[in-house]
């Protein structure tokens, strides 16, 4: 968006009042016809812009897109939107090596090429929440896990506004709640997932990619068998409001880091701790009971042989029959 309309859309934001076309005519040194060329195209972006006696004012926001979310946004993220990347964790991957050092979250109405761990494929069609944040913490890449969670638990802090429940699951899934109510038979499913990337020496990382990935608008025919999306369960949501909520919730608990309440509330959320689980690293399968989280993400499982520190592979709830 150009200069001049991203100052209009935010002098509208910041007024407590409605601005009249010659205040604002006057205010950007423009005419009163390029302002009112500026508001057709901002309505075309998605703000509801209606003008009475005293001038202009934001109705509503319903554009998904960069200057949409970016305005009301409480965390400093610049946005990079684009209707499709290949992988918004690759387009981050890309601002990081061609040295941004701001933090940026790249937002993706649909992935072509969207990624899990281990390179598996995520599907994300149009109407998804698809964002990556570049972030450039000063950390060692020993405490990254960390911002796993603390993605789950914006994640989680987010949904839960909607009015549904969710859970975590270690280490990177958000699962509809089995409790909530009347949901059956989508109870235990996927709703989002999270692939962090990074890189660096070994005591310093240069950047750090957290890709969020939430099936908000999405049909979940449109997904695998073991995932559900916000819209199969309680219908279209505001995406944007949606996203805001995430990014806010996760830069309230990352900036700066509070690895204590961090770990506090993935606790809190979690429907690993106290299960019997199945996990698969490359090296080795264990079951045992999850008994808790070791900062910054390891899992710790008692098994028949004693205790064992997990720090990352895949995890499987285990039904306590199943052995
Ligand atoms: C994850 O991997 O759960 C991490 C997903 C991260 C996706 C985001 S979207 C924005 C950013 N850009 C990217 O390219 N990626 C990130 P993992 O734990 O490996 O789970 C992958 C498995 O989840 C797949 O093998 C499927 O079984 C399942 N799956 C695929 N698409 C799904 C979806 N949309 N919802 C739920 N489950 C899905």
């Amino acid at each position: 968006m150009n200069k001049t309309r991203s100052r209009l859309i935010e002098m509208l934001h910041d007024s407590s009042a409605p601005m009249s076309g010659p205040t604002l005519a006057t205010r950007l040194n423009i005419s009163r016809a390029a302002i009112w060329k500026h508001i057709e195209a901002l309505r075309d972006a998605g703000f509801e812009i209606d003008s009475g006696p005293d001038g202009y004012y934001v109705a509503s926001v319903t554009g998904y897109n960069g200057p949409a979310i970016t305005f009301g946004l409480e965390a400093s993220y610049r946005i990079e939107y684009a209707d499709q990347y290949e992988s918004t964790n690759d387009r981050a991957r890309e601002l990081a090596k061609m040295g941004t050092t701001d933090d940026v979250a790249v937002v993706a109405d649909a992935q072509t090429g969207g990624r899990g761990r281990l390179d598996r494929q995520w599907s994300s069609p149009s109407g998804g929440i698809w964002v990556s944040l570049l972030l450039h913490p000063h950390c060692s890449p020993a405490e990254l896990p960390v911002y796993t969670f603390a993605a789950a638990v914006a994640v989680v802090r987010a949904v839960q506004q909607c009015g549904i429940d969710v859970n975590i699951k270690w280490p990177n899934d958000v699962l509809l709640s089995r409790d909530t109510p009347g949901i059956n038979p989508s109870d235990g499913r996927k709703i989002a997932g999270i692939l962090t990337e990074t890189a660096g020496e070994a005591d310093q990382v240069s950047w750090l990619i957290v890709g969020i990935g939430l099936n908000a608008n999405v049909d979940s025919t449109a997904l695998p068998p073991e995932a559900t999306s916000l819209q199969s369960v309680i219908g279209a949501v505001d995406r944007r409001a949606l996203l805001q909520r995430l990014l806010n919730s996760f830069a309230e608990l990352t900036n700066p880091i509070d690895l204590d309440n961090i770990i506090d509330a993935w606790r809190t959320h979690s429907t690993t701790l106290n299960q019997r689980v199945r996990i698969t690293t490359p090296r080795e399968t264990i079951e045992g009971v999850a008994v808790d989280i070791q900062t910054p993400g390891a899992l710790i499982v008692q098994t028949n042989n004693g205790i064992k520190t997990i720090h990352a592979g895949d995890c499987e709830h285990l039904r306590s029959t199943e052995k």
